[in-house]
C-alpha cells in the first residue's frame, strides 16, 4: 500500500491556498468585528503581541511578517465576537431549553459578560456579583470533610500564571486532585518519554526542522489542526528533506499545501507537495510498524553495522540486549496483521529511515489515544535511538501538543502525580505542608464524582461534560456535586450540566487587554518546542465585569484559604511577582521576567536533547515490552456476532475541540453536517450499506452498559477496511470510562469497538 501522494477523492485543491483564505475572511466577517480583529491577527505570535491561542505549534522567526493561519484566524474570531451572552441572555433561556441547543448554537451565542448563579431551586441562572460567587465557593469548599472532595480541572489554554496560581491554590487547600485536558491529550507521551529518556517533553527546537533530513509524520492531521506546521513542512520539503506521513486517512494538508503566506505560490497556484510517501496502517496498527522497522534495522545490521549507531548505543543506552531479544521474538506475521502494511512498506519505510542521517518523528491523538499508546510511544524513541536519533541537530522526538499551553501548565504544576522536588520547593517557598498522595485524573475523577465521593468541581477554562468520555455517565457525575463552577470565555455544555448549584464565572481571552492594581500585564506560555515567552493583549474586554483567570483564581483562593500562607492580592496586583515566584520554585525559569522581555522568550533546558538522562539507569533506555496481544476489535469478537468496525473520533476542519465553529470539513470533502460515519467500501457492501444511509452507532463492550448514538449518516471513504472515523464531541457516548490506555488512563477514543446498524 505504500505509495506515492495520492489525490484524496475528497479535496484535490492543495490544503491552505484560497480555500484557507476564503474562509478566514468568512469568520472575520461573522465575528462582527472584522477590523478589529485584522488588526489584532496582525499581532499573533509577533515580540509584544499575543500568543495565538490556536494551537502549541512554535513560532517561526517572522519578525515583521504575519505568523497565523486559518486555524488561528477562527480561533480569535471566535473568541473576539461581538456577540454577547449577558443576564438579559439567561432571562431568556431556561437552562431546560438551553440544553435542547446544539454545541455550536450555544458557543455562537457569544462571549459571557457577567458571572451568574444557579441557585438549584429555578430552572435560570441570574446574575450573582463577584463578590458573592466567591463566598458561594468558599462555603462549599470549607463544608467539604475532605479537601479531596474537591476536583480542580484545567484546559491548557491557561496562561502560566493563572495556572500556577490554580495549582498553589489547590494544594494550600490540600489536595492534588488536577485532572486536566492532557489526560485526555498527550499523557502518553509524557509518560512514555519520562522512563525512555528522562524528559516528558520533546527533545527538538524549530531549529531542527531547518536540519532535518527525513520527517516522519504519525497519527497527526496538521493541515487541520496545526497549520502554522505545514509551513514548516514545507520549507523542509523545498530544501529536500524527505516527509513521511502515517496515517490511516489520505488527509489533504500532508498531501498538499499552498501557502496563504507565499505570494508567489497563491498567485501561480501551485502548492508544495509535503509527503513524498504516504502510508495508511489500521488503527493502532503503529507500533507494529515501529516494530518491524527495528526488525528489518536489526536484520539488516548482521550484514551493514553503519545499520545502528553502535557508538551511541554502547554510550548512551540501557537494555538494548532485551529489546533485541524481544523484537527477535515477534513475529513478521504479527506485525503485518498488526499494522495492516505489506512486508514491502514496511521495508520501504526502513529504507527511507536507514539512509538518512537526522530523522525527526512527530505524532499527536492518533497515536496517544489507544489501549497501547504508551508502548506505541516507547517504541517511537527505541527506534530513534537505534540510530542515534535523540540529542543531535535536526534529529528527535516531537509530541506535536494541543491546547496551546497545555505544556506549560504542567511544567508550572498542574498534574495530579507531581514530582517530589516540586512539592518540596513549593513547601519551602511558602511554608507550608503540600499534600503528598497522588489525586485524581480525568477519568478518574468522574468515577469518583459517581460514587459521591467529590462534590465541588471547578474548571479553569475547557467544555468538561462535552470533552470527556461516557458522556451519559459524565452528566450524572456532575449532577451528583453540590457545586460546579466553570471559568470560562463562551457558553458551552458544561454550564448546562450542573451540580445542585452551579457558577459561571467570565473571564478575559488571550486577546484582551488585562488591567490590574500595577498596571497592563503580560501572560507567559510555552510551546509544543519548550519555548517561554509572553503575550499581551490587544483588544478592549467583551465586558467591563470580566476578570482575568490569575484574579478569579487568587480570589477564589483568598475567600477560600485566606492569605495566611500565600499573599494572593500581591500576587494578583502584579504577575510579576507570580513569575518571580515561579522562578524560585522551579529550575530552569532563572531572571524569568527579564528572559522574556528578550526577543521570543527563553527555551527551557531538555537534558535529553543535551544527551543526559535523568531516567532510573542514567541513560536513555530501550523498553522491551511486546506487540498487545489483541487488538481492540480482536478482544470485541468475543461480545458480538455482529460485524465489527473500529472507530476513531477526531476532529473535523471547523472546530476547536468541543468548539464548533461551523459544519463543514472542507479537505475531507463533507459540507453542512457533522453527523457521519466514514466507512470503507467493503465494509459497506458486507452490511449492505448504501452512501447516505442513516445508521446507529453501538459500542461492542463486555459490560452491561448500553452506549448507541443515532442518525449518523454513512459516508463511503478512503480507510482501510474494518476502521471509520466519526467527529468528537458527536461520539463522546460510545467511550467506556473503563476503555483507558494502560500505564495512563487516557481515554481510547481512536480505537472503539463498535457495530452499525441501519435504521
Ligand atoms: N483547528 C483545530 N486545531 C486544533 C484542535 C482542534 O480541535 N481544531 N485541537 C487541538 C488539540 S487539543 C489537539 S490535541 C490537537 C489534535 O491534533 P490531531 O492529533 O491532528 O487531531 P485529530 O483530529 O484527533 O486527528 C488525529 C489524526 O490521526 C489519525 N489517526 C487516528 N488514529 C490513528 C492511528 O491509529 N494511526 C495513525 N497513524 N493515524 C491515526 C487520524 O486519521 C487523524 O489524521 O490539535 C490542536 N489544534
Ligand atoms: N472522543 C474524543 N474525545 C476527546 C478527544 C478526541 O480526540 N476524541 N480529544 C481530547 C483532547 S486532545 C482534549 S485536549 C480535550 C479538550 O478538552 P477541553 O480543553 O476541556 O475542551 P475545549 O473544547 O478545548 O474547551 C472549550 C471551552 O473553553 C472555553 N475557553 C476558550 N478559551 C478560553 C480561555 O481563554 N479561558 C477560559 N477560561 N476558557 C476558555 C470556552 O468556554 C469553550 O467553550 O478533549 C479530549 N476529548
Ligand atoms: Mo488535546
Amino acid at each position: 500500500m505504500s505509495k506515492p501522494t495520492k489525490t484524496s477523492p475528497a479535496y484535490s485543491p492543495p490544503a491552505g491556498g484560497w480555500g484557507a483564505l476564503k474562509s478566514s475572511a468568512k469568520h472575520l466577517i461573522q465575528s462582527e468585528n472584522a477590523a478589529k480583529n485584522v488588526k489584532a491577527l496582525l499581532r499573533a505570535n509577533q515580540p509584544g503581541g499575543f500568543d495565538c491561542p490556536g494551537c502549541a505549534w512554535g513560532d517561526s522567526d517572522t519578525a515583521g511578517k504575519v505568523d497565523f493561519c486559518e486555524n488561528g484566524v477562527k480561533a480569535i474570531a471566535w473568541e473576539a465576537t461581538s456577540k454577547r451572552v449577558s443576564p438579559e441572555f439567561f432571562k431568556q433561556h431556561s437552562i431546560t431549553e438551553l440544553q435542547q441547543w446544539d454545541d455550536h448554537s450555544l458557543e455562537k451565542s457569544g462571549r459571557l459578560t457577567q458571572p451568574m448563579f444557579f441557585d438549584g431551586k429555578s430552572d435560570r441562572y441570574q446574575a450573582i456579583s463577584w463578590d458573592d460567587a466567591f463566598k458561594v465557593i468558599a462555603d462549599q469548599l470549607q463544608q467539604l470533610p475532605s479537601p479531596d472532595q474537591a476536583l480542580l480541572y484545567t484546559s491548557g489554554r491557561a496562561s502560566n500564571e493563572a495556572a500556577y496560581m490554580y495549582q498553589l491554590f489547590g494544594r494550600v487547600l490540600g489536595t492534588n486532585n488536577f485532572p486536566d485536558c492532557s489526560n485526555m491529550c498527550h499523557e502518553a507521551s509524557g509518560i512514555a518519554m519520562t522512563s525512555s529518556l528522562g524528559t516528558s517533553k520533546g527533545t527538538v527546537t524549530m531549529a531542527d526542522f531547518d536540519q532535518a533530513d527525513a520527517i516522519f509524520v504519525f497519527g497527526q492531521n496538521p493541515g487541520t489542526n496545526h497549520p502554522r506546521m505545514l509551513g514548516t513542512l514545507r520549507k523542509a520539503s523545498k530544501r529536500g528533506a524527505t516527509i513521511v506521513s502515517i496515517n490511516n486517512l489520505q488527509e489533504r494538508g500532508l498531501q498538499q499545501f499552498l501557502d496563504p503566506q507565499s505570494p508567489k505560490e497563491m498567485i501561480l497556484f501551485t502548492g508544495t507537495n509535503i509527503s513524498q510517501y504516504y502510508f495508511t496502517p489500521r488503527l493502532g496498527g503503529d507500533m507494529a510498524i515501529l516494530r518491524g522497522v527495528a526488525k528489518s534495522l536489526l536484520e539488516r545490521f548482521k550484514q551493514d553495522e553503519t545499520v545502528l549507531d553502535g557508538v551511541f548505543i554502547a554510550e548512551h543506552c540501557h537494555n538494548f540486549a532485551t529489546y533485541q531479544q524481544s523484537v527477535e521474538a515477534t513475529s513478521w506475521e504479527r506485525i503485518i496483521s498488526q499494522s495492516g502494511l505489506s512486508r514491502q512498506d514496511i521495508e520501504q519505510i526502513t529504507d527511507i529511515y536507514a539512509s538518512k542521517k537526522k530523522v525527526i518523528f512527530t505524532w499527536a491523538m492518533g497515536i496517544t489515544q489507544h489501549k497501547h499508546s504508551v508502548t506505541t510511544i516507547q517504541e517511537l524513541i527505541n527506534v530513534l535511538l537505534l540510530r542515534g536519533n535523540i540529542g543531535k541537530p535536526g534529529a528527535g522526538a516531537c509530541p506535536v501538543r494541543g491546547h496551546s499551553n497545555v505544556q506549560g501548565n504542567r511544567t508550572v504544576g498542574i498534574n495530579e502525580q507531581p514530582p517530589m522536588e516540586f512539592l518540596d520547593a513549593l513547601d519551602q517557598h511558602y511554608a507550608f505542608k503540600t499534600p503528598r498522595e497522588h489525586g485524581l485524573n480525568t477519568v478518574d475523577s468522574i468515577h469518583t464524582m459517581l460514587a459521591g465521593k467529590a462534590k465541588v468541581f471547578i474548571a479553569l477554562g475547557g467544555n468538561f461534560a462535552a470533552a470527556t468520555p461516557d458522556t451519559t455517565r459524565t452528566y450524572q457525575a456532575l449532577k451528583q456535586c453540590n457545586l460546579t463552577v466553570q471559568i470560562s470565555t463562551k457558553l458551552n455544555r458544561s454550564h448546562l450540566i450542573t451540580g445542585k448549584q452551579a457558577l459561571i464565572l467570565p473571564c478575559l481571552g488571550r486577546t484582551e487587554i488585562d488591567r490590574q492594581e500595577s498596571g497592563e500585564q503580560c501572560i507567559t506560555v510555552e510551546d509544543s518546542m519548550s519555548m517561554v515567552h509572553s503575550s499581551t493583549g490587544q483588544n478592549e474586554p467583551a465586558s467591563e465585569n470580566l476578570r482575568s483567570e490569575t484574579a478569579i483564581v487568587a480570589s477564589m483562593a483568598l475567600a477560600a484559604v485566606g492569605d495566611s500562607v500565600v499573599d494572593w492580592t500581591s500576587l494578583m496586583n502584579d504577575y510579576g511577582l507570580i513569575r518571580a515566584d515561579i522562578s524560585k520554585v522551579l529550575p530552569g525559569f532563572h531572571d524569568y521576567n527579564q528572559r522574556i522581555k528578550v526577543g521570543r522568550g527563553f527555551h527551557l533546558d531538555n537534558k535529553a536533547a543535551q544527551r543526559q538522562w535523568k531516567t532510573r539507569a542514567e541513560k536513555a533506555t530501550f523498553s522491551d515490552t511486546q506487540l498487545p496481544e489483541k487488538l481492540v476489535h480482536e478482544v470485541a469478537e468475543a461480545f458480538t456476532d455482529k460485524p465489527i468496525l473500529t472507530l476513531q473520533t477526531l476532529r473535523s476542519h471547523d472546530q476547536y475541540n468541543t468548539s464548533i465553529y461551523g459544519m463543514d470539513d472542507r479537505y475531507r470533502g463533507i459540507y453542512g453536517e457533522r453527523r457521519v460515519i466514514l466507512v470503507n467500501a467493503d465494509d459497506m457492501a458486507k452490511q449492505q450499506l448504501k452512501n447516505g444511509d442513516k445508521v446507529k452507532i453501538t459500542t461492542v463492550s463486555s459490560d452491561n452498559i448500553v452506549r448507541t448514538i443515532t442518525d449518523f449518516k454513512v459516508v463511503q471513504y478512503i480507510i482501510p477496511a474494518g476502521c471509520a472515523a466519526a467527529y468528537y464531541p458527536e461520539t463522546n457516548p460510545l467511550v467506556p470510562l473503563e476503555s483507558t490506555a494502560d500505564y495512563c488512563g487516557t481515554p481510547t477514543s481512536k480505537s472503539i469497538a463498535v457495530s452499525i446498524e441501519k435504521i
